[in-house]
């Protein structure tokens, strides 16, 4: 057992019971040139925790916890993406469209892929997903289920749409969810505050928070 220092209180979670699901960290949303920065979006406080998401998913891996990935991204013909999501807004290349990392969001194309620093390695499940949470239209569910696993640490990008959408969902689903609070961002700084605040709100309704420091010594110990 490994008792995390976590907000609102504190969080027990067992190693082999536990997954890390690390959110959407891929060139598209991080590096310049890709969907986020298609959106208007400055994607440089991205770039910042990838350093921080490396020691979570060292930390993870070394304490055996089971280690996801997921990838938002369509399949080349779109037709997993709603015309909603394609044609909303007004964003200077659209859901696959052309950039300089290939066709944009869309799956096998080295913009959908995760960024260097975090690839997946042998063993671990990357899922890809044509929504903003991971349990939709995905096998994730059947997966956790398989794994025996009752607590998810989160990662990743963007903290109040993908990274929370899931947390709400997993919440949903009977998951005790932690949000590693250094290990994710978001293009608006307000809005990571707001989601980090409402995660932890009215005693834990969507779940926990806690840094990643917090729980690399848990893990440790
Ligand atoms: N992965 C994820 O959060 N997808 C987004 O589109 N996020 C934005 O903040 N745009």
């Amino acid at each position: 057992m490994a008792q995390i220092a976590a907000l609102p209180f504190a969080l027990t979670l067992e190693p082999a019971t536990t997954a890390l699901i690390v959110i959407d960290m891929q060139r598209d949303f991080i590096e310049d040139g890709g969907f986020g920065a298609s959106l208007g979006n400055d994607v440089r406080p991205l770039q910042a925790i990838v350093p921080t998401t490396a020691r979570l998913l060292a930390a993870a891996r070394c304490a055996d916890i089971a280690v996801i990935h997921t990838r938002e991204c369509h399949a080349p013909d779109l037709s997993d993406c709603p015309p909603a999501k394609r044609d909303r807004g007004d964003p200077s290349l659209r859901i696959g469209d052309q950039g300089s990392m290939g066709r944009m969001l869309i799956a096998g194309e080295p913009g959908a892929g995760i960024v260097p620093a975090l690839a997946p390695i042998k063993g671990e499940l990357v899922i890809d997903k044509p929504g903003k949470g991971a349990f939709y239209a995905t096998p994730l569910g059947e997966h956790l289920k398989t794994l025996n696993i009752k607590t998810l640490i989160f990662a990743g990008v963007t903290t109040e749409v993908c990274v929370q959408t899931t947390m709400r969902e997993a919440n949903d689903r009977g998951f005790e969810c932690l949000l590693a609070e250094d290990a994710t961002e978001s293009y608006f700084p307000q809005f990571k505050a707001a989601t980090i605040d409402m995660i932890r709100a009215q005693g834990a309704i969507v779940g926990w928070t806690a840094t990643t420091a917090q729980i690399e010594v848990a893990l440790h110990d």
